[in-house]
Order: C-alpha cells, then sequence, then structure tokens
C-alpha cells in the first residue's frame, strides 16, 4: 500500500523541516522521529514544521484510548493496530504519558505489547509527554496527531492514562474516543468521577476473561443510562458497552464495528466536523497559553510581575490592577519565544508565528 519497498532514509537526514516532511511521508521512520522530537522542543522548529505540512491532506481517522492504568490499553492498541493492518491501514500510535513532561518512559511496557508490530514499516509508535515544560496540555501533542495525520496515516491512535484535565483535552483531539476499564467495583465508579465517562463514545470492559466483567459491564450500562436520562434523542450516539479479552483477541471485531459505526454517525450528524475544529480548537489555544507562560516567566516577565505584586502588597491595591499592567505589556511584546525557551529579541513578531 503506501509503505516503500526499501527504506526512503539511508543516508542522512535533512535539516530542513519541508524536507523531512517529504521524507517521512515516503514512510521514514527516522523523518518522522525528527519531526516529534522537533515538535516537543517546540519554538520555532516546531514551527516550522506546522508550516510545511499546511495544504497537505488529512484523512486519518483520529482514535483516542483511555482508562486506569494497567486495563490493557496497550494490548487493546496492538489488537486495534492487528485489524488496521490486515485492512492495509498505516497506523500511527502516540502513547501519551502524563506522569512527566519527559517523554520516553511509558514506551519500555508498550514496545513489550506491541512488539509484533515495532518492524512493520506502516506502524509508528512513539511515547510522548502530554505536559508542557511550563505546565498545561504540551502544544506538541495536538501537533503530532496533525502531523501524523499530513504524512499520510490512516489512523491515529492515541493512548493516554485517563485522571486528569490534561488527559481529558488529549481525549478531545479524537474522532472516537474508547473508554477502557476492567472487572472491579472501583474502576467503573473511578472513570465516572474522573469525568471520563462523559467524553466516551464507546466503553469497553476488557479482561472479561476475569470473573466479574458481566456485573461491571450493568453498572456502566446503568451509569450511562442514568448520565443520558431525559436527554435521550435519536440523532444522539449510544454508547455502547462491550466486552473484550485483549490478549486473546476476543471482542476485538466488534469493537472495530463499534468504531466504524461512531465514524459514520460522524459523518451523518456532523459530529465529525465539529470534533476537527475541537482539535484545532486545542491546537491554538496550547499555542497561545505556552507562548503566554513563556512570556510571564522570561526575565521581564518575571521583573513586571514582581513590579505589580510588589505595588499590591505595599498599598493594600485591586490585584485586577496588576494584571492589567501585565495584559498591556504581554499585548506589546514584538518578540516569540525561541526553542530554549528564552524570549529573544530577534525572534520573530507575535502575530507571524501564527501565520499572518
Ligand atoms: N487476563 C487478561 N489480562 C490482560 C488482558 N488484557 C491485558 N491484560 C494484561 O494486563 C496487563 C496490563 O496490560 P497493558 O496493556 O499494559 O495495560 P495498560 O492499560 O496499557 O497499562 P498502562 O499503560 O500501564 O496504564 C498485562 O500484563 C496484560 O497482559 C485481558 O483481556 N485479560
Ligand atoms: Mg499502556
Amino acid at each position: 500500500m503506501h509503505g516503500p519497498p526499501a527504506p526512503p532514509d539511508a543516508g542522512k537526514l535533512p535539516e530542513n523541516a519541508a524536507g523531512l516532511v517529504d521524507l517521512a511521508a515516503a514512510g521514514s521512520v527516522r523523518a518522522t522521529a525528527r519531526l516529534l522530537s522537533r515538535l516537543e522542543t517546540g519554538g520555532s522548529g516546531a514551527a516550522q514544521i506546522s508550516a510545511a505540512i499546511t495544504g497537505r491532506t488529512r484523512a486519518a481517522a483520529v482514535w483516542g484510548l483511555t482508562g486506569p492504568p494497567g486495563v490493557g490499553k496497550s494490548t487493546l492498541t496492538a489488537a486495534l493496530i492487528s485489524d488496521s493492518r490486515a485492512a492495509g491501514r498505516r497506523v500511527a500510535v502516540l502513547a501519551v504519558d502524563p506522569s512527566s513532561p519527559f517523554s520516553g518512559g511509558a514506551l519500555l511496557g508498550d514496545r513489550v505489547r506491541m512488539s509484533e508490530h515495532v518492524t512493520d514499516p506502516g506502524v509508528f509508535i512513539r511515547s510522548m509527554a502530554s505536559r508542557g515544560h511550563l505546565g498545561g496540555l504540551s502544544p506538541a501533542t495536538p501537533a503530532a496527531v496533525d502531523l501524523m495525520a499530513a504524512i499520510g496515516f490512516d489512523v491515529v491512535m492515541v493512548e493516554t492514562v485517563g485522571v486528569g484535565q490534561n488527559e481529558i483535552d488529549v481525549l478531545r483531539l479524537a474522532d472516537t474516543v474508547v473508554v477502557v476499564t476492567a472487572p472491579g467495583a472501583g474502576d467503573g465508579i473511578q472513570a465516572a468521577k474522573a469525568g471520563i465517562l462523559e467524553i466516551a463514545d464507546v466503553l469497553v470492559v476488557n479482561k472479561a476473561d476475569r470473573e466479574g466483567a458481566a456485573g461491571t459491564v450493568r453498572e456502566l450500562k446503568a451509569m450511562i443510562a442514568l448520565g443520558r436520562s431525559g436527554r435521550q434523542s435519536v440523532d444522539r450516539w449510544r454508547i455502547p458497552v462491550l466486552c473484550t479479552t485483549a490478549t486473546q483477541g476476543t471482542g476485538i471485531p466488534e469493537l472495530v464495528q463499534q468504531i466504524r459505526l461512531h465514524a459514520e454517525f460522524g459523518a451523518a450528524t456532523g459530529l465529525d466536523r465539529h470534533r476537527r475544529r475541537a482539535r484545532s480548537e486545542i491546537a491554538i489555544e496550547t499555542l497561545v497559553l505556552e507562548r503566554l507562560h513563556r512570556l510571564l516567566r522570561s526575565d521581564a516577565g518575571r521583573t513586571r510581575l514582581a513590579a505589580a505584586a510588589a505595588e499590591l502588597a505595599d498599598s493594600a491595591g485591586d490585584a485586577n490592577v496588576g494584571a492589567a499592567a501585565l495584559w498591556r505589556w504581554l499585548a506589546a511584546q514584538p518578540s516569540g519565544p525561541t526553542p530554549s525557551g528564552e524570549v529573544s529579541g530577534r525572534a520573530p513578531h507575535l502575530g507571524q508565528e501564527f501565520g499572518q
């Protein structure tokens, strides 16, 4: 299908973003990895990549997978990869690690789980940090999903451990969200508490070979009925609850079928357009917030903040006045972030990196 017979990246990788993007689109794993590293570094290197993929067709289906630790998300992901590969689709998996602003930690276990796929040129697996270095969802995550789509992957799967707001933001990047639990009284309730149920499109009770799976299914169905009563309508997606045993491949065709039905529902109702816009919204929002953080934490920003704080503390004044002064300063800043995170006077004007 898409995969070239010989590696297109045998030699030295090009330095420029456009060259790397061309190689990645031709199937180079090395070029794709290099691009992702640059997205994670952020700054102008990341901005150049976004500029280089402008106008490229994105036809990928983006699937989000989340659930409590250890319920079998990676094993399910591996099973879903197998299914997509059998259908000739290229698959990218981004395992987003919420625990650290540095990537790589979660990869080892996932490599084992997905070992049958690591040598397949039609599959790209990478772990990423979900948090930016300055807090909040990293702008690299939405940028990475977009990059994978732009270089021709047919499916982009985002796996995350669903606990906090960052993970919910990550899932807002997806067209279809699969929430995974396993038998055990706490899991379903835990998921509901974390607000995860509200963003689920498909619910999976994995480890159905274990005792208590039927009970967990009942519990989840009851929760859905409670949460949705009165708001049910014909054009509303009915969240299915499925049982799988990922280690044996049981229930995988049914899961694939539900994901496909959800895609069809999205196309028929306009939900798919809505989700794509939500994805774009996060891409823009994370860039704005990252820039704001960088500016506030630059030397000049800290000096301004300290001055405003001193005035407030000494005069029993109004914090809003200080905030307004900082906003005025931020709005007047001509400089953007450099990859090192420092604010440089030579960096492009605020509007330029946003493509204006
Ligand atoms: N019995 C049983 N074990 C399973 C099943 N699916 C996964 N496991 C096992 O559960 C363990 C955790 O699986 P993972 O796929 O790593 O789970 P995960 O949700 O990705 O874990 P984290 O990424 O650490 O949150 C592994 O030992 C799997 O072999 C299943 O259907 N039945
Ligand atoms: Mg995992």
